[in-house]
């Protein structure tokens, strides 16, 4: 295995890349062993071979609709239009390689068989026929022109994503996916999508069980039916590929680089696929599951899943600390008011300074919460609304309580939210 195969565009080195001739070292060296053992005692292998066979009926694995099917040797059941073209294209020139194959051969033995020495044949003397020489190179170029055509057709259309519904990021990571809805019906979810626990542990035990093994996710990705879909991915470490085969869909995630592809899928289901760039050693352990919903049942899944974000947002009601509430203030200062402020509170120019204001050093709290709030829009303070309460209430309690200012005051995001009404 290459090296750069093993770790992506980074020169970041990472000691298990050369498992792969490791493991094929250790498996090469049982099954020698085994065989040695094999050969004494026959009567041994086969009581074996009884047993793995009973083990095998007991861990019989069905076909996963939308993933992979038993000895399947076909393309996965394809459920975008793209998938359907691709399969067809799949078809179409299978049937144009099988006539070549037959017409070719075909000429080769009957030629050989017709034409054999022991009766006799005399090899034909004619040289440079240009009749023969322009037709094996027409004939191609038309079986070729022919094939790129549609060929083409679909390459294009797998390169559209002009128009789509939901826009969804995709970012590879050593070993998961992580999802960013980013424009349409559910922007602002985000999350990752890592294997099953489980999977991993019968994947160790080596116990594989269950359809969906390795496959499984805790959180699978999920979009609307019947939607345009673009994906754009990239990737955090080493280069990745998000590929779902029923979707007709393999788009490299580059570190550094976005790219984008697209689908539309046109049956409610689950859909499987794997990263398809070997990405290190856990490589195999990233799969991808995404669900397909109807247009309501997606709705339905955004508003719990908006829900949850809210629930995890700040509560305004919370009653805090001096610490904590200092630590968070600490923080927005520097990020919304350290610029015109200064980090040291001492202001410059028009701007007033905050160490040792009067505003700042009040008793009475609505003095300055009316002053972030609201701005002092003439003077050159802005508003500062768009910050949350709990944000508001922390910047306030730092700045009352930093420097020289050691008011001991703490000002509740309540406070800040009963002064906006
Ligand atoms: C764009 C520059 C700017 C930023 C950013 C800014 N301020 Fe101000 N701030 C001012 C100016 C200018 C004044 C003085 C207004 C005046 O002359 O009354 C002021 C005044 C104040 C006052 C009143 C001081 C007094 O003694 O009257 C407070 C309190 C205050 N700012 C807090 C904040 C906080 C908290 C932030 C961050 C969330 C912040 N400011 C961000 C420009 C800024
Ligand atoms: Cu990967």
């Amino acid at each position: 295995m290459r090296f750069e195969e093993c770790c992506g565009s980074e020169s970041r080195f990472l000691p298990h890349c050369s498992w792969p001739e490791f493991e094929t070292e250790v498996t090469t060296t049982m099954m020698m062993t085994n065989m040695h053992r094999a050969g004494r005692k026959w009567g041994q292998l086969a009581v074996a071979a009884t047993a793995a066979l009973a083990t095998q009926a007991a861990l019989a694995v069905n076909d996963l609709p939308g993933g992979p099917q038993v000895n399947g040797i076909d393309l996965q059941e394809p459920v975008t239009r793209i998938a359907h073209d691709q399969m067809w294209l799949h078809n179409f020139m299978l049937i144009i390689c099988l006539a070549i194959f037959v017409a070719v051969f075909g000429v080769m033995f009957y030629s050989i068989f017709k034409h054999r020495k022991s009766k006799g044949a005399v090899s034909a003397t004619f040289h440079e026929s240009v009749g023969v020489e322009i037709a094996w190179t027409v004939v191609p170029f038309v079986i070729v022109i022919l094939m790129a055509l549609p060929a083409t057709k679909v390459v294009v259309a797998m390169k559209d994503t002009t128009n789509a519904d939901l826009t969804i990021k995709t970012t590879g990571y050593q070993w998961k996916w992580g999802y960013d809805y980013i424009k349409g019906e559910g922007e602002g979810i985000g999350f990752l999508s890592t294997l099953d626990v489980g999977q991993r542990e019968m994947s160790t035990a080596g116990k594989p069980e269950g359809d969906n093994y390795l496959l499984k996710v805790d959180n699978p990705l999920v979009v609307p039916v019947d939607k345009k879909i673009r994906i754009i991915t990239t990737a955090n470490d080493v280069i990745h590929s998000w590929g779902v085969p029923s979707f007709g869909v393999k788009q490299d995630a580059v570190p550094g680089f976005v790219r984008d592809t697209w689908f539309k899928a046109e049956k409610v289901g689950d859909y499987y696929g794997q990263c398809v760039e070997l990405c290190g050693k856990e490589h195999a352990y990233m799969p991808i599951h995404v669900k397909v919903l109807s247009a309501t049942d997606y709705s339905a899944w955004v508003a719990g899943k908006m829900k949850e974000i809210a629930a995890k947002a700040d509560d305004p009601n919370k009653v805090w600390e001096l610490s904590p509430l200092m630590a968070r203030g600490e923080k927005v200062y520097a990020a919304n008011c350290a610029v015109c402020h200064r980090p040291d509170g001492k202001g410059a120019g028009p701007v007033k300074p905050l160490d040792a204001s009067p505003v700042v050093l009040s008793a009475d709290h609505m003095e300055q919460i009316t002053t972030v709030l609201n701005g002092r829009m003439d003077k050159g303070m802005p508003s500062w609304k768009a910050l949350s309460d709990t944000d508001i209430a922390a910047v306030i309690t730092f700045t009352k309580n930093n420097w020289s200012n050691k008011t001991g005051q703490l000002v509740q995001p309540a406070e800040v939210l009963a002064a906006r009404k």
